[in-house]
């Protein structure tokens, strides 16, 4: 990806999820803005959009990080918030039996005193494959991959949501739902 795209895709993600004020922007409690609000914002904080840039950043994101409302009016993060203007609808949906969240090692004796916690985010961000684990877990330090136990958790009533983007969402995870994981991705569990 250009560093044009990148950069373009870290803005956004600073403005649709964490600040959008920082440019005076309003996004409504579903995460959405105008196109044309987010173009005219970003102007006027000395930032160059336009909307094949946008359309573009939109579509070549691999983790399919921002969605265009059907009419291409409106765009938002698809998850990952931590404003508190925003509070997405997110369906509750049964999560498959096992769930894997990435972190560090240097946060493991925290995360196992006080379970897996939403920090400034509205969620605790979990995936289906244990490739992406690790990436998430990297971006930290020295990744370790923690196996939670999802299909329990739901029978004992905790909540889980998945986001367009195939992240799975829950409040937070409890020290007894969680194993350290030691098998380390092959291959051909790797995404491309
Ligand atoms: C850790 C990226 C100490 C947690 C990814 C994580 C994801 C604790 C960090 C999305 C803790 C929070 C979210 C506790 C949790 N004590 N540390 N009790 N509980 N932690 O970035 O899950 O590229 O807010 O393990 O792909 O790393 O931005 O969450 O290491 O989907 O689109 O505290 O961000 O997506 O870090 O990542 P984050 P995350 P994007």
């Amino acid at each position: 990806m250009s560093k044009l795209l990148t950069d373009t895709s870290k803005f956004l993600s600073y403005v649709l999820r964490h600040e959008p004020e920082s440019i005076g922007l309003s996004l409504d409690t579903e995460g959405w803005v105008g196109v044309d609000a987010l173009i005219a914002a970003a102007a006027q904080h000395g930032r160059t959009l336009d909307r094949p840039l946008i359309e573009q950043v939109v579509t070549t994101s691999e983790k399919k990080r921002f969605a265009l409302s059907g009419d291409g009016s409106s765009i938002r993060a698809v998850q990952g918030h931590s404003t508190d203007s925003v509070a997405i609808s997110f369906e509750e949906k049964v999560p498959p039996a096992v769930l894997y969240h990435g972190t560090a090692t240097r946060f493991l004796e925290s995360i196992r005193a006080q379970g897996l916690l939403p920090g400034a985010r509205h969620h605790v961000h979990l995936s289906e494959d244990m490739q992406t684990a690790i990436s998430v877990g990297q971006r930290y330090g020295k990744p370790v991959v923690l196996t939670i136990a999802a299909g329990a958790m739901h029978e004992q009533g905790f909540k889980f949501f998945q986001a367009n983007n195939d992240v799975w969402l829950t409040a937070l995870v409890l020290p007894e739902f969680m194993s350290r994981t030691r098998q380390v991705a092959t291959s051909s569990t790797a995404r491309s």
